[in-house]
Order: C-alpha cells, then sequence, then structure tokens
C-alpha cells in the first residue's frame, strides 16, 4: 500500500498513473482541502473533486478540472443575477456541490462523502480529504487578505504574496485513517504539486507532518519545478516572492525534515549533488506527463525505486 499526498490538476496526474497500476486497496490519496471555499451556502472541494472526477474518468480533459462537456446555464443566470460569477461552476459540477454540501448538513463527514463520492464514480483509488474540518488557505498578498481561490481565479495569480495562512488549522485532526495510511504504507509520495497551496496546507494540519518525520517508511517527492518553471499554477512566482529560489533545491529543502528521496527531472540533472548534498537520495528521470502513458511510466518507475 502506497500513499500519495496531491493537490489539484498537477499532483492528480501522478495519482492517475498510479491507479492505473494499483488496487483501490494499494492507494491511498490524501487530498488537499486548503482549496475548498463556500459559495451560494455551497461547500466546493475543488482538489478532491479533481481527483475523483479524473480517477472516474469523468474530468474535462481541456482544463483538467470540472466534468467534461459541462454546461453553464445556472453562472450564466447568476451573471444576470448580478451574483458573483468568476469562479466558473459548471452545472453537472454544481450536483456535487448540493449533495455533499446536504449531506454534511445531516451530519455527514467529508471523508464519509469523499468515500461515497468515488465509489458511485468508480474512482480507483481511497481518497481522503486531509481533514474533516474546513480549513481554508488564504494568502496575505499587497492587495490585502485573498481566499486562495480569489487570488488563483478572480485575480489571476497577479497580487504579490507575502505569506499564507492554513486558517484554523491549529485546531484540525487529520482525517480519520490518514494516520493509519501514513503508518501502514510501505511508501509515501508527495505529488509534483505546489509545495505552498497544495502540500502546504496537508502538511499543516497537526500530526501530518509529525508522522512523516517519525515514520521509516520512505518518503519521495517529485519536484513540481523544471528548468525553474512551474509545470502548473503559480509555484514559481510564489517561491520568488516568499524569497526562495526557483529551484527545485529550494522545494527539496521546505521537506528536508521528513524527505528520504527526491526525483528531480532529467532537465535539471545537474543539481543532483546540491540536493544529494541535503542527505537526500536523488532519481533523475523523466517527470513530465504529457499523456496518460507518461504519467503510468512515472508511477512505474516510482514503484520500481520503493
Ligand atoms: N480553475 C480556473 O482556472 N477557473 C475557474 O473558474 C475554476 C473553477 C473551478 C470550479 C470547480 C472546481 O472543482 C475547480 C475549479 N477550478 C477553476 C480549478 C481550481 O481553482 C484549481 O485548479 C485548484 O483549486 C488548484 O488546485
Amino acid at each position: 500500500m502506497i500513499v500519495a499526498l496531491a493537490g489539484g490538476v498537477g499532483g492528480t496526474k501522478l495519482v492517475l498513473g498510479f491507479s492505473r497500476l494499483l488496487s483501490r486497496d494499494q492507494l491511498t490519496v490524501i487530498g488537499n482541502t486548503g482549496d475548498d471555499l463556500e459559495m451560494f451556502g455551497l461547500r466546493i472541494c475543488p482538489d478532491l473533486d479533481t481527483i475523483a472526477y479524473t480517477l472516474g474518468g469523468q474530468v474535462n480533459p481541456e482544463t483538467g478540472w470540472g466534468i467534461e462537456q459541462d454546461t453553464f446555464a445556472c453562472l450564466k443566470a447568476l451573471q444576470q443575477l448580478g451574483a458573483p460569477s468568476w469562479f466558473n461552476l459548471g452545472d453537472r459540477d454544481l450536483a456535487t456541490h448540493l449533495w455533499r454540501t446536504s449531506l454534511l448538513q445531516q451530519g455527514h463527514s467529508l471523508t464519509q462523502i469523499t468515500e461515497k463520492m468515488c465509489q458511485m464514480l468508480e474512482a480507483n483509488c481511497r481518497l481522503l480529504p486531509m481533514t474533516d474540518s474546513y480549513t481554508p488557505t488564504y494568502l496575505v498578498t499587497d492587495q490585502g487578505e485573498l481566499h486562495l481561490q480569489e487570488y488563483l481565479i478572480r485575480e489571476k495569480c497577479r497580487p504579490v504574496v507575502r505569506d499564507l495562512r492554513y486558517v484554523d488549522t491549529e485546531t484540525a485532526a487529520p482525517a480519520p485513517g490518514t494516520s493509519e495510511a501514513i503508518l501502514k504504507a510501505e511508501g509515501v509520495f508527495l505529488c509534483p504539486s505546489n509545495p505552498f497551496i497544495s502540500i502546504g496546507p496537508i502538511l499543516a494540519v497537526p500530526g501530518i507532518r509529525e508522522l512523516l518525520v517519525q515514520t521509516d517508511t520512505p518518503v519521495f517527492a517529485i519536484t513540481p519545478i523544471v528548468n525553474h518553471r512551474a509545470l502548473k499554477g503559480p509555484a514559481a512566482k510564489m517561491l520568488e516572492e516568499l524569497g526562495h529560489p526557483v529551484s527545485p533545491v529550494a522545494v527539496a529543502k521546505l521537506y528536508q525534515d521528513f524527505l528520504d528521496v527526491f526525483v528531480l527531472d532529467e532537465q535539471d540533472a545537474q543539481l543532483r549533488k546540491e540536493i544529494e548534498a541535503l542527505d537526500l537520495k536523488v532519481i533523475v528521470t523523466n517527470t513530465i506527463m504529457n499523456d496518460d502513458q507518461e504519467k503510468v511510466h512515472l508511477a512505474e518507475i516510482l514503484l520500481e525505486m520503493l
């Protein structure tokens, strides 16, 4: 059994690779819920949905999030009413948020709802939210404090990021099953996701980082930075604005206290020695996953190395 820590679209590529090689019982995914937002009274969990839609074969292949061939009639009607419409909620996607919110209101936990969703969508993994609590990520920027989705979508990542706040994580507990999964795992993989907004919120849940430090299980991180650029999203911009070099070495340092193996892209092979000097093992391979075959291939290499 392996555990993958994953954020949104980038991390889900590797999760899909693992899911094609392993059975549901062999793959536990701990998903970031720091991206979650509450809008129109609905609880929206973009990263959990991205993973479930992708593994269930429903995801919009053009965006990597949302549902394939979804329509936006509700969004257009909201626009007409002058309601906020910067977050593109599709009609079918809205069904997920309606269903999830009503179950939460009836007292079901996010863990239970996510398990049911994966079962109904036939998503081949055990998907656990990092916590059952609502712990949204806020960014302290030159334009004030913004919810992560406001920064990503409404403000198109333009504000300068000064700091991050993982709101209410101090009192949150890891979701049931997460700690046991990490302790039982033969390997833990940090997917190639943004270290600040995708992996950072998971590590901020009290107990998760500590477990990774304590466990003898090998912990791998796959680089989200290749050739000075982020594979997806604002990771490079954030590294720079938060005072780090835009380099896989900076990402390795963020995880150094618990990491065993860093997976570097072959385009950055010259950085191997610098990362080995952090007392980490280094694997150099092609980490760019342009199609499903490459996703499965990287997953295969990682499982072989394990
Ligand atoms: N990403 C966008 O770039 N624009 C959107 O309007 C948008 C809406 C959206 C709705 C539901 C959902 O599950 C995801 C959505 N995403 C959208 C993706 C999401 O903002 C991010 O990719 C993740 O939160 C980052 O992991």
